[in-house]
């Protein structure tokens, strides 16, 4: 067995159009188990922790602009190879050509901003999740 955790963050634009019950029902769904849940509201500093691998690209205002826009819901989810599970529940980073079934295919769009409104965000690797997991959720971590 290969148990994991991993990370997953309900972005504003799903926490406001409610979302969050669907999406966390589709991970239960498959079997996992939401070890962590909590409403935020992400600061500057979380988000530049968070994308870190971004903060220098062209997009990562609008990105931190879109992020901070409303609350959001940040999880643990575990379960065996959850990591990449989760990912492909999760689907394709542009809502437009994202898969149908997937949570970005199902409920993601694009709204003609030029911001990428995907819905979720879910960790890419264990060691991703393991960081992550400790900007969102600190207390878990020490
Ligand atoms: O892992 P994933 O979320 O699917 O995509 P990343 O390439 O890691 O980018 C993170 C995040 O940044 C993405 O979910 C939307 C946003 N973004 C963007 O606004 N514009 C891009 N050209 C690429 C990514
Ligand atoms: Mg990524």
């Amino acid at each position: 067995p290969n148990t994991e955790h991993t990370l997953i963050l309900i972005k504003p634009d799903a926490y406001r159009r409610g979302l969050v019950g669907e999406i966390l029902a589709r991970c239960e769904r498959k079997g996992y188990v939401i070890s962590a849940l909590s409403v935020v509201e992400a600061t500057p500093d979380q988000l530049e922790a968070h994308y870190a691998e971004h903060v220098a690209k062209h997009f990562y205002a609008d990105l931190a602009r879109y992020m901070m826009s409303s609350p959001l819901v940040a999880a643990v989810i575990t379960g065996e190879q959850v990591v990449a599970g989760v990912r492909c529940l999760t689907g394709g980073t542009q809502p437009t050509q994202a898969d149908p079934g997937t949570i970005r295919g199902d409920y993601g769009r694009d709204w003609g901003s030029g911001t990428v409104e995907n819905v979720i965000h879910a960790s890419d690797s264990p060691a991703s999740a393991e960081r992550e997991i400790a900007i969102w959720f600190p207390e878990l971590v020490r």
